[in-house]
């Protein structure tokens, strides 16, 4: 880590810990969000990193995005993600959209006062993500989006939403994307759905019922919105990944202080070499994939992104990341099997990182299919 990235640890390390951690368990039971813990991020300068000054962002790269992430991470993943995906719905407006939606969309949601959410997923298309079947037809002035969109991360507190539709022929080359804003005629939300982890982010389906969208809102052109979406997921993975890292580091934290602490047979349990064996095992996969997100990041500060690497790094991370809150439960016993210790919580919480932004399985894929064209061209 640089200067700047441990200052940056340091001060949401205090965050963290005056103003989340100590309710945690609470809103986790409660499945309670705190917009204003959203804003205070947001003040601090953690609601937009990677998106640069002009449009009120920090002007730094992933690299520093990732060890910010890992800290809120410790003490929720689900505010921790709420801000990853934030970011990745500026990413994509950022690098993908054209001056006035930059200049209109941008700064609320750098600020933190407003909250971005990315519409890809439908009940029928998850990861067959270009299956899907929302319709965007032209008419005057603008687009009428008709469809749902299943399983999204901040729907009904996010304002800004980044909306794959279909508007034109089956495949990827059909897909358009679209910013809608919350407020849009149409747009509704169904019932908060109840989770296994992530409690304190709402995830809702989005509906779309004669929704009419602006021309001006399409992102680039017609036909660009599959490559938009999956270009944003790119740097998505890798922040996803730097959420596990966060929430392995605090799994592992809570293993060994539990295992020094705790005797049996006369001796802490730290001492006997099963439980020695375990926590190495964690420490050293906890290290591999934080090297792992981190060359990721750099490639992505680099301007040379590599879907390939950002694949593996979700994949490492958040295979790496159940593993470890799963022994983490295990090290704690019965107590871990309870909501008194926090592992009980993380290992629900790691749970769906290996799912979310494409599941395992397809990183695989992805992976699969950069070597074939290496070999094969
Ligand atoms: N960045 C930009 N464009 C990309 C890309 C990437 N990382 N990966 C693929 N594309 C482009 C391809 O180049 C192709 O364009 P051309 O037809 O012009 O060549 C197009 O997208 C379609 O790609 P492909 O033919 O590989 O599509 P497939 O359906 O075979 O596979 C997968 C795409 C499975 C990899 C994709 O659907 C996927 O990632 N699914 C998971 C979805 C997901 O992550 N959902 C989470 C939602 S957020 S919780």
């Amino acid at each position: 880590m640089n200067e700047l990235q441990k200052e940056l640890q340091v001060q949401l390390e205090k965050f963290r810990l005056d103003k989340i951690e100590p309710t945690a368990e609470h809103d986790d039971a409660n499945a309670s969000f705190k917009k204003e813990i959203f804003n205070e991020l947001g003040a601090l300068g953690f609601c937009g990193m990677t998106i640069k000054e002009e449009f009120g962002g920090a002007g730094l790269g992933y690299s520093d995005f990732c060890v910010a992430l890992q800290e809120i991470a410790k003490s929720s993943v689900s505010y921790a993600v709420t801000v990853s995906v934030s970011t990745m719905v500026q990413g994509i407006i950022e690098r993908f959209g054209n001056e006035e939606q930059k200049k209109k969309y941008l700064p609320e949601l750098t600020s933190g006062k407003e909250i971005g959410a990315f519409c890809l997923s439908e009940s029928g298309s998850g990861s067959d993500a270009k299956a899907l079947k929302t319709t965007a037809k032209k008419v005057d002035g603008g687009y009428i989006l008709n469809g749902s969109k299943m399983w999204i991360t901040s729907a009904g507190i996010a304002k800004t939403y980044i909306v794959m539709a279909r508007t034109g022929a089956t495949g990827s080359a059909g897909v358009s994307a679209f910013i809608v804003e919350d407020s849009s005629e149409g747009l509704t939300f169904g019932k908060k759905e109840k989770k296994m982890g992530w409690k304190v982010s709402p995830t809702r389906e989005v509906l779309f019922h004669n929704c009419f969208v602006p021309s001006e809102n399409l992102i680039k052109e017609e036909g660009q919105g599959f490559k938009v979406a999956l270009g944003g997921l790119d740097a998505g993975r890798v922040t996803i990944g730097a959420i596990a890292v966060g929430l392995s580091e605090r799994a592992l934290d809570e293993s060994v202080k539990y295992s020094l602490g705790r005797s049996q047979f006369n001796q802490p349990i730290f001492d006997f070499q099963g439980l020695q064996f375990m926590m190495a095992d964690m420490a050293t996969e906890l290290e591999a994939s934080r090297f792992l997100v981190s060359k990721a990041a750099e490639l992505l500060d680099s301007g040379a992104p590599d879907s390939k690497l950002c694949s593996m790094a979700k994949l490492k991370a958040t295979d790496v990341v159940m593993k470890i809150t799963t022994d983490a439960v295990q090290i704690h016993g019965g107590a871990g099997y309870t909501s008194e210790y926090p592992v009980e919580r993380m290992m629900r919480d790691a749970k769906v990182l290996q799912i979310v932004e494409g599941t395992n399985q397809i990183q695989r894929v992805v992976i699969a299919r950069h070597l074939k064209k290496q070999y094969q061209g």
